[in-house]
């Protein structure tokens, strides 16, 4: 992804937030540049919102920016917006967790009424798996037995570490297994629900849930809609 791309699609997504609204911000710099957006509206035209962030990052970067913060309730949140690691074109399907929240960004995403992916085009993706990698969070109790089950469907999971080797913790305290085996996912409803029978899985970066619409950036600063 470049810059230009992901400013593009950020403030095409900061554009769709209207005074009031209770507001999912995912993680990643796509989003980096939405939330940017979105801080400049509340300084400029006084826009009034409070973000439910996805992960300690992103709360830190909203509160960095003045924007109001708190955490998902039961009151269902007005607009999610998230970006992607692969984006299937046609089902609007997703893997996402490259960036190590996916849990809090599918507890967040779920908690919407509207949910909105920007991305540029080399997130999109003809099928799912295509870039080799599905990121799954587990329990670190007995991350390894969980690890063999996955092993044991054709996952062949690595566990994530840090660069000094120790073994990345998601903001919720978890592991991740990213799993390079599964290939081109033909049925990601099955492949999730078999991930989701193994105990030690939390949650798995395949988003199958309803997207309203994806915001391609470009380099030009156009955005295309799908
Ligand atoms: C986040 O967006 C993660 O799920 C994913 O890893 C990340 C990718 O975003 P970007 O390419 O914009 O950094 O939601």
């Amino acid at each position: 992804m470049t810059e230009p791309a992901k400013r593009a699609a950020g403030r095409a997504a900061a554009t769709l937030v209207q005074d009031g609204m209770l507001v999912g911000l995912g993680s990643g710099s796509t989003m980096r540049h939405a939330i940017t957006a979105l801080a400049h509206r509340v300084h400029s035209e006084g826009l009034r919102i409070v973000g439910i962030p996805t992960s300690t990052e992103t709360e830190a970067l909203a509160l960095t920016h003045g924007i109001t913060v708190a955490e998902p309730d039961a009151t269902p949140v007005d607009l999610v917006m998230d970006g992607a690691d692969e984006i299937e074109t046609g089902t609007l399907r997703l893997v996402k967790g490259f960036g190590g929240a996916l849990l809090r960004e599918k507890i967040v995403a779920q908690s919407g009424r509207r949910f909105v992916v920007v991305a540029d085009a080399s997130k999109l993706v003809a099928r799912l798996g295509q870039r080799g990698r599905l990121p799954v969070e587990v329990d670190r109790f007995g991350q390894a037995a969980s690890a063999r089950r996955i092993a044991e469907l054709g996952g062949a999971p690595a566990l994530r570490c840090d660069a000094d080797g120790t073994p990345f913790e998601t903001d919720g305290g978890h592991f991740i297994l990213d799993c390079m085996g599964f290939g081109l996912i033909r049925d990601p409803f099955t492949l999730d629900r078999q991930l989701r029978a193994i105990a030690g899985v939390i949650e798995t970066g395949l988003f199958l849930l309803p997207v309203e619409q994806v915001l391609i950036g470009t380099d030009d600063g156009t955005v295309r809609v799908l």
